[in-house]
């Protein structure tokens, strides 16, 4: 049986591939790998060990979740140790060498690994599975799009600031540079000379990759809400073909990953609590943009649990498809 070691599993996403692997009933062995701090600590029967140099011996596959600067400490060690890596971390993405993954668009991308997988942006890829039906129906040239992100996208520390602020609000905060209980931040990551953080690139630049599409243009804004674990999307598309609604509700009920939920008159729609610890993105609040004279502009809301298909389920079912390949 093969063995597969999670890097960061005390984290928040750490802790939710352990849950996904256990679910999914998929038959390994698990290693759990955290910082010194956490050596010790006993999660679902299994013992946490300290990650140092040797710890991914007899290891065949990582699931990484750790920051970027811990992930690069630790990678050459798992590569000299010839483990397939899965990462979650934005310390590869854009490396030629290292595919981009989301599993509903890309998969056959993953082939082409040189030992390191990456997952996307939790953003990212909630948009592009709920956009890449609609991408093949309508043709997408331009994005904007404005992303409502969970505390949990700043892991434990942004779970523990918004539960501790909303029964006080001038408890000590750990993860943001303002209150975010009752309150809305307009800043995920450093801002550039352009005034646009890092965040909000990732959208384009992972999306050109993601989809093989070197033209995409993304607007993006991201802000940070006092929501726990789902982000939601505002998304208006420029497409190249004229759209229609009831052609992008049929492409969607049967796009992988999707649930359509779409009736707003009957107040129907996607909201971030309904999409809470489930895998799926869901899609509503579909319109045309009565602003463009062409009819080539569609507009729409989704959301999607960030710890799990923003990050550990997308994960997961990239190694899924790395067991069932080997
Ligand atoms: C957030 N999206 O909500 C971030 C967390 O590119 O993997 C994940 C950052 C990333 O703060």
């Amino acid at each position: 049986m093969k063995t597969v070691a999670i890097a960061g599993a005390t984290g928040a996403v750490g802790a939710q591939m352990l849950e996904c692997l256990k679910e999914r009933k998929i038959p390994v062995n698990i290693k759990l790998l955290a910082s010194a701090r956490s050596k010790g600590k006993i999660i679902d029967g299994l013992v946490v060990e300290e990650l140092k140099e040797d710890s991914f011996d007899g290891v065949d596959y990582v699931l990484g979740a750790c920051e970027n600067d811990v992930t690069k400490k630790w990678m050459p060690w798992a590569q000299k140790a010839g483990c397939v890596v899965v990462d979650n971390s934005s310390a590869f993405r854009l490396e030629d060498d290292v595919p981009l993954v989301v599993p509903e668009i890309n998969a056959q991308d993953i082939q082409n690994n040189q030992g390191i997988i990456a997952n996307p942006n939790c953003s990212t890829i909630i948009a592009l599975v709920a956009c890449d039906a609609l991408k093949k129906e309508f043709g997408i040239k331009r994005m904007v799009v404005t992303t409502m992100q969970a505390v949990s996208g700043a892991g434990v520390k942004g779970i523990h600031d918004l539960e501790t602020q909303i029964i006080d609000p001038n408890a000590p905060r750990e993860a943001f540079p303002y209150q975010i209980a009752f309150n809305l931040i307009p800043q995920i990551g450093d801002f550039d000379d352009l005034g646009i953080s890092k965040e909000e690139w990732k959208m384009q630049n992972e999306g050109r990759k993601i989809w093989h599409d070197p033209d995409l243009l993304v607007n993006c804004t991201c802000v940070r809400v006092p929501v726990l674990r789902s982000h939601s999307e505002s998304i208006t598309l420029e497409c190249e073909k004229e759209v229609d609604v009831e052609k992008a509700r049929e492409v969607l009920k049967s796009a992988l990953g999707v649930q359509l939920k779409d009736d707003p008159q009957n107040k129907v729609y996607p909201m971030p609590l309904d999409t809470t610890n489930q895998d799926d993105v869901f899609v509503g609040r579909i319109r045309k943009d009565i602003t463009d004279p062409e009819g080539k502009t569609l507009s729409l809301f989704c959301c999607g649990d960030q710890i799990r298909k923003g990050a550990a389920t997308n994960a997961v079912q990239i190694l899924e498809k790395l067991l069932e390949q080997n």
